[in-house]
C-alpha cells in the first residue's frame, strides 16, 4: 500500500500510465468496420435512409419487442422529435432534475416547460408518489429517465398517466440491453427514447431511437426526423434533419451483434466492484433489484463522507490523480444549470435528494476496453484511499 505523501496528488506516480474513463468505448473489432465502411464508400450511399439504417430500425425494433424504432441522429434528438410526435408545443412536462441536462433541455427546445421533481434516493429515478403533487391543469406529460438503466417505476407511472390522461415519456438513453420484469425497457410508456453516443453500450459514435408501440406516434416522428418525400407520414407540424447517417448505422448494427457479449463482460466487472466496494465504509453500490437486468455500463455508488471518512469529491479528486477518471454525474442538478437556474420559478426549488446525489455520487469506469485486473487494481487503491482517509482528509484540508 502507498504512503499518504506516495498518492499521484501529492506527487507520487500515478496507478495507471493512462487515464481509465467512464463510458469506456465498446466498439466492435476493426475488420468489422472496415468491412461495413467499404460497403457504404461501395454503394456511396452515405445518408438519407440507406440500406443500414433501414436495418438497424428493423434490428432494433426486434431487440426491444416492440413495434417501431426510428433512429435518428443522437439521443437529444430523439427526445425533441418525440416530443414533436407526442403533438405536443407548450405545457408542462414534469421530469427529474437529476438527469444528463439532454434530458431537460430537448424538452424544453420542444416548447414544453419543465416541472422539475425529486427523485428515490434508492432508485435514482422518479416516483409516481413524487410526481402526483406536481400534476395541474398545465401538465401534459411525464417524462420519467431510466437513469443508469434503472427501470423508473414503470407500473405505477403508466397508471398515474393514465389516470390523469397524461403522456408518458421515457428516457431510456442509459437502458439498452436492461429489462424490468423480463420486459425490455423500451417497451414502458408511450415511447422511449434510446443514445448510442460512444460512451454508450450500443456505440454507434453519436446516434439515437425512438421506440413506440403505437403506428401513429411513430409515423409522426418518421415524418418529423426528415424532410424527404417518401418519409411523410403524418401531418406534423415541424420537421428536422435528425436522420441516422450509413456510417452510424454501421457501427450501430456491429455494436448491437456484440451487446449480450459486452453486458456479459460488464456484469462480470461490476461483480467485483460490487464485491470489494460493496462492503467498505459509506459505500453504497447501486445494483439492480432481482426481477431487472443491468447493461452495468455506469458503476454508480453513493458516498456517506462521514462513514468513509472522505467526501466524493476529495475521493475523485484522489483518484484522477491516479488516472481513475471518475466522474460526479449529475452534478449540479439541471435545476441549477442555465438557463433554468436564472428563472424565478426554479431559483428557490428545493429537491432534497437531487442535492444530496449531487453531492455524493461517484461513477466508476466500466466497458469493454477494461480488464478485470483493471478493475481490481482500482478497487485495491479505493480501499487503500479510504483506509488513509483520516490522514488524507487532514493532508487535503491543509492543502486546501
Ligand atoms: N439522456 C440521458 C439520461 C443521457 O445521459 C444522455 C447522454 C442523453 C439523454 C443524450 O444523449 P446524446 O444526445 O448524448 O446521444 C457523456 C455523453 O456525451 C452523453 O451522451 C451521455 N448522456 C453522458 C452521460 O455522458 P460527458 O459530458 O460525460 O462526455 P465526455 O466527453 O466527458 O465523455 C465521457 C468520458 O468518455 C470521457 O471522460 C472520455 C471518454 N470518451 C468520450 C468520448 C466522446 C472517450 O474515451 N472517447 C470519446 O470519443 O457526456
Amino acid at each position: 500500500m502507498k504512503h499518504p505523501d506516495q498518492w499521484a496528488l501529492f506527487g507520487g506516480k500515478p496507478t495507471f500510465a493512462q487515464p481509465l474513463h467512464v463510458g469506456q468505448l465498446n466498439l466492435p473489432q476493426w475488420d468489422k468496420i472496415e468491412t461495413t465502411f467499404r460497403g457504404i464508400f461501395e454503394r456511396q450511399w452515405y445518408t438519407n435512409h440507406g440500406p443500414l439504417a433501414r436495418e438497424f430500425d428493423i434490428a432494433f425494433a426486434r431487440h426491444l419487442g416492440v413495434k417501431h424504432a426510428i433512429a435518428v441522429s443522437n439521443g437529444t434528438v430523439a427526445l425533441m422529435v418525440a416530443a414533436r410526435a407526442l403533438g405536443f408545443e407548450q405545457g408542462e412536462v414534469i421530469v427529474p432534475s437529476f438527469t444528463f441536462p439532454a434530458t431537460v433541455q430537448a424538452l424544453s427546445w420542444a416548447g414544453l416547460t419543465p416541472v422539475f421533481c425529486d427523485v428515490s434516493a434508492a432508485t435514482h429515478t422518479l416516483t409516481a408518489e413524487q410526481a402526483r403533487p406536481l400534476i395541474t391543469p398545465s401538465t401534459v406529460a411525464i417524462a420519467g429517465v431510466h437513469l443508469w438503466g434503472q427501470p423508473c417505476a414503470p407500473e405505477s407511472l403508466a397508471a398515474l398517466a393514465e389516470e390523469f390522461g397524461l403522456a408518458l415519456l421515457f428516457d431510456a438513453a442509459h437502458a439498452v440491453g436492461c429489462t424490468h420484469h423480463g420486459r425490455p425497457l423500451g417497451q414502458f410508456g408511450d415511447l422511449a427514447t434510446f443514445s448510442f453516443h460512444a460512451t454508450k453500450v450500443v456505440n454507434a459514435a453519436e446516434g439515437g431511437c425512438i421506440a413506440t408501440d403505437d403506428d401513429e406516434l411513430a409515423a409522426r416522428a418518421r415524418t418529423i426526423r426528415s424532410f424527404h418525400p417518401g418519409e411523410h407520414y403524418a401531418a406534423v407540424t415541424a420537421r428536422i434533419n435528425g436522420k441516422m447517417s450509413e456510417a452510424q448505422a454501421g457501427l450501430a448494427l456491429l455494436s448491437l451483434a456484440e451487446l449480450e457479449s459486452n453486458i456479459t463482460a460488464n456484469r462480470s466487472r461490476h461483480i467485483i466492484y460490487q464485491q470489494r466496494l460493496g462492503d467498505l465504509p459509506g459505500m453504497r453500490l447501486l445494483t439492480p433489484e432481482a426481477h431487472d437486468t443491468s447493461n452495468h455500463q455506469y458503476v454508480t455508488v453513493v458516498i456517506d463522507s462521514e462513514r468513509a471518512g472522505l467526501s466524493r469529491d476529495q475521493l475523485a479528486l484522489l483518484l484522477d490523480a491516479e488516472n481513475i477518471m471518475c466522474r460526479r454525474y449529475f452534478a449540479p442538478g439541471t435545476h441549477q444549470l442555465p438557463p433554468f437556474r436564472d428563472h424565478p420559478a426554479y431559483r428557490t426549488l428545493s429537491l432534497p435528494v437531487t442535492e444530496r446525489l449531487c453531492r455524493d455520487v461517484i461513477v466508476f469506469p466500466n466497458g469493454a476496453p477494461m480488464t478485470e485486473d483493471d478493475v481490481v487494481k482500482i478497487c485495491d487503491v479505493v480501499e487503500a484511499l479510504l483506509r488513509q482517509a483520516h490522514t488524507l482528509r487532514a493532508k487535503l484540508e491543509r492543502t486546501g
